[in-house]
């Protein structure tokens, strides 16, 4: 069952709206956005990267970046441990490149997501040591838990510098150098930043040190891929970030880049959308690391050659391709099951196959999480270890939640929206049964309720093109600063729709004077709502149209409430006045 509400307008709204000369809902919005001044409105609507926090403010990134000037000028080889994600690759890309200009003997090594799964663990340290004979290894996204493996290398003699940005666990590594704006001391003052944007700081403290010169914009690009694609919100300086490195993107002149922004559908010389990389340009780039290493997906930052890194680009599509056909393939497998079993009947949905890859069992978790409205946990198997992803729904916090169960665990790790884990394939029966259970013990059925929620009143006729205009500034959109949904109480379709692809429709919306282009992805039900000129009430996006200008993107109609053509019903209408 789907809830419906339009949140109350805030009452700040006015006053911001006066203070910064800003179209009120457009003050709503930014109201609910944490923003209450002038000025921070003005900081909000045009990042910019002279707002970036200085690098050294970051506790540990000194001591980090002379001891990595110090050993590229002894020649002493780094190795650069990273991960097989975007931000894992990006962190990689930037730092790699930044040591390679200090002259530093800077080697990659990107962890294999099934041979050595994440992380610095002492038999990936060992394979390191053996392959690559470092004198320093300095990670990027991962290493903050590492206490072991950390261990292992200092026994080696190797200087250790963990830069991470996942939650600090009770001790941090003993005997390494630890940059995480995270940690007990540091005094940053942004601490949601990805991997990728620490690993940006210490490119930048590095080459301070060392004394040559960094391009900003080189750095933003990869650093606003990793940004995006790791899901932190995109608040405060990872906005910079995102904004500033998505300009950067439209003037890409690394061979390997642009390739990627071609093969992704970006045309040459603009600025990606942050939908267009997480949707199109960070799939690509993962999908190298989801079904064999990441290799190909770094090669491509570090491409010099346009032929080769065109070839690279393709691979990565045809990557991308294959993952997405296993994927659908094990969501499909999945949901069968739960239909089979007549629905998810508990609060979270537990499933396992040994034939899952489980390279896609994360995506396949989220894919299903949204449509069941429930936390979703899908196992391989490893011989008698079931691997398992999962992910969660607004209101449930995963890692919390799954915590009661640690003891099934033999290893476990995560957030409050994603975790990983693994138990003994044996008691996987057993730890569905318990997981089952607690789970429809600690969740409300209000949780599970889906909340179909927008942000604000805003009839169509309002939509100025100011407001418009205002609007499209709040984009980069993402965690932390989604696109806002509108209510609109009445509107209908002018003319008759069109079909767009297997389930969307496409026209245009006409009331009182107020008409927008149209499109949806609720096609069928949309049309039958809205048919012979029926009156719809609707929830709806804006977002700008590839041709120019903007179009609505209905998210969900219901028939216009009956007698009161264009009124707003009674909740919206105390909701209007501030
Ligand atoms: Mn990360």
């Amino acid at each position: 069952m789907t809830r419906r509400t339009t949140a109350p307008l805030p009452q700040a709204a006015a006053e911001l709206g006066a203070a910064a000369g800003l179209p009120l809902p457009a003050a709503a919005l930014l109201i609910r956005r944490g923003i209450r001044s002038g000025d921070e409105a003005k900081e909000f609507l045009s990042p910019d990267p002279s707002r970036l926090h200085d690098p050294s403010l970051l506790k540990g990134v000194e001591e980090a970046a002379s001891l990595l000037v110090s050993a590229s000028a002894r020649g002493n080889r780094i190795v650069v441990f990273g991960d097989y994600d975007v931000d894992g690759v990006t962190a990689v890309a930037q730092l790699r490149a930044a040591l390679t200009r200090a002259g530093a003997d800077a080697v990659a090594f990107l962890p294999h997501r099934l041979k050595d799964g994440y992380g610095l663990k002492p038999a990936t340290v060992r394979r390191v040591l053996a392959e690559h004979r470092p004198a320093v290894i300095v990670t990027v996204d991962c290493g903050i838990t590492a206490l072991e493996g950390v261990a292992c290398a200092r026994e080696a003699g190797v200087d250790v510098i963990v830069t991470d940005h996942h939650l600090v666990g009770e001790q941090i590594p003993a005997g390494a150098v630890v940059v995480n704006p995270r940690q007990p001391g540091c005094a940053y003052p942004y601490k949601d930043l990805a991997a990728c944007g620490i690993a940006f700081k210490l490119a930048l403290a590095v080459a301070g040190r060392a004394g040559f010169p960094l391009s900003v914009e080189s750095l933003l690009r990869p650093a606003c891929l990793g940004t995006i694609a790791d899901l932190v919100p995109l608040t405060g300086e990872n906005r910079v970030i995102a904004a500033a490195g998505l300009r950067a993107l439209a003037g890409a002149r690394a061979p390997g880049i642009a390739a990627l922004l071609r093969e992704s559908g970006v045309r040459a010389g603009t600025a990606p959308s942050a939908d267009d990389v997480a949707y199109r340009v960070a799939p690509r780039l993962n999908a190298a690391g989801r079904i064999d290493t990441a290799e190909l997906a770094l090669a491509l930052f570090e491409e010099r050659d346009p032929g080769r890194a065109s070839r690279v680009a393709e691979e990565l599509s045809r990557r991308n391709a294959e993952r997405q056909a296993i994927e659908r393939r094990v969501t499909s497998e999945a949901r069968g099951r739960v239909e089979a079993a007549g629905g998810p009947g508990a609060a979270v949905i537990v499933e396992a196959d040994p034939a899952w890859h489980r390279g896609v069992l994360g995506i396949a978790a989220s894919r299903l999480a949204r449509d069941y409205h429930r936390p979703v946990l899908l196992f391989g198997f490893d011989g008698d270890r079931a691997v398992g992803s999962g992910r969660s729904i607004p209101g449930v916090r995963l890692h919390e939640t799954l915590r009661a169960l640690s003891t099934f665990f033999l290893e476990f790790g995560g957030h409050d929206q994603a975790v990983g884990g693994t138990l003994r394939a044996e008691r996987f029966a057993e730890f569905r049964e318990a997981a089952r259970s607690h789970f429809t013990a600690q969740v409300s059925d209000a949780t599970l309720e889906r909340v179909d929620l927008a942000e604000l009143e805003l009839p169509l006729e309002e939509v100025t093109p100011e407001l418009a205009e205002v609007l499209l500034r709040f984009e980069p959109h993402g965690m932390g600063n989604p696109r806002p949904v509108f209510h609109c109480g009445s509107t209908a379709f002018e003319g008759t729709p069109q079909p767009l692809g297997e389930r969307g429709l496409r026209g245009r919306l006409s009331r009182r004077g107020g008409a927008l282009p149209f499109l949806s992805w609720a096609g069928e039900s949309l049309e039958v709502l809205g048919r012979g000129g029926r009156e719809i009430a609707i929830h709806y996006r804006l977002q700008r149209r590839r041709s120019g200008g903007i179009e609505a993107e209905i998210v969900s109609a219901r028939p216009a409430a009956e007698g009161s053509a264009g009124a707003p019903e009674p909740a919206l209408a105390a909701a209007a006045t501030p």
